[in-house]
């Protein structure tokens, strides 16, 4: 019996911040989909801030993705961060950048006329332009996979399906970013953490928003 339960969205990167932990621990767990247009009443009542994702353990209701990220790695052998207190905090100050970078991603896609689109992608640009600066090997930093690595693959999937709409010049001339992106890309933990179906799900997220962006993807259909 299986003693984690994380409560998830389909769609949400910051439950798959989680699910890559834990796949990347090997920790076993079950997860409940939720619907969050339509919240049950037991979750109402279990997540204090109406958010996904919750871990719920054998005795206490854990939720904020980056601290149940963070309690799953203490706990378990071994650690996704480095072991350098002062390049685990640069780590760490990293990853908030990747919260930001979360909401300009949703500024994006939901903008609704062109001036604010176009806002809100250099400003995402520019995001990325920093991040360029931080990144020294095939991941964030060198050859191996940190926690910070988990939540940046969050953020690059959604590129999976923006770049079917239109090159935005985003990071396409990044290098740096592109090499991280491909190589995160194919790690098992950042493959398998979203649920089956989800480009598709992404889609119909993306049509049903009336933004510019939806406008764009009705030109292209
Ligand atoms: N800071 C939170 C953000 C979580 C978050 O924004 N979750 C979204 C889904 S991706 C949510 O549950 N939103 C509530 C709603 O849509 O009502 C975390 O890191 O866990």
């Amino acid at each position: 019996m299986n003693s984690f339960h994380l409560i998830s969205h389909h769609l949400c990167p910051y439950v798959q911040r989680a699910v890559i932990v834990l796949s990347e621990k090997n920790i076993e767990h079950r997860r409940t989909y939720i619907d969050l247009a339509d919240k049950p009443d037991w979750f109402k009542q279990m997540s204090p801030l109406g958010r996904v994702p919750i871990l719920e353990t054998e005795t206490s209701v854990l939720f904020e993705s980056q601290v149940i990220a963070e309690y799953l790695d203490e706990t378990t052998p071994g650690s996704l961060h480095p072991t350098d207190s002062l390049e685990k905090a640069r780590h760490r100050s990293w990853i908030e950048f990747g919260s930001e970078t979360l909401a300009g991603i949703g500024g994006f896609y939901s903008a609704k006329d062109a001036d604010s689109f176009e806002q809100k992608r250099a400003a995402l640009r520019a995001k990325f332009q920093r991040i360029e600066q931080e990144v020294s090997g095939n991941y964030f930093a060198g050859d191996t996979f940190h926690m910070i690595d988990g939540v940046w693959a969050t953020i690059f999937r959604y590129f999976d399906v923006f770049d079917q709409i239109d090159d935005f010049g985003i990071m396409s001339d990044l290098d740096a970013v592109q090499k991280w992106r491909q190589t995160l890309a194919a790690r098992p933990s950042v493959i398998n953490a979203p649920p089956e179906g989800y480009p598709k799900r992404l889609e119909q997220f993306l049509q049903k928003k009336n933004s510019y962006l939806t406008s764009l993807m009705m030109q292209d259909a």
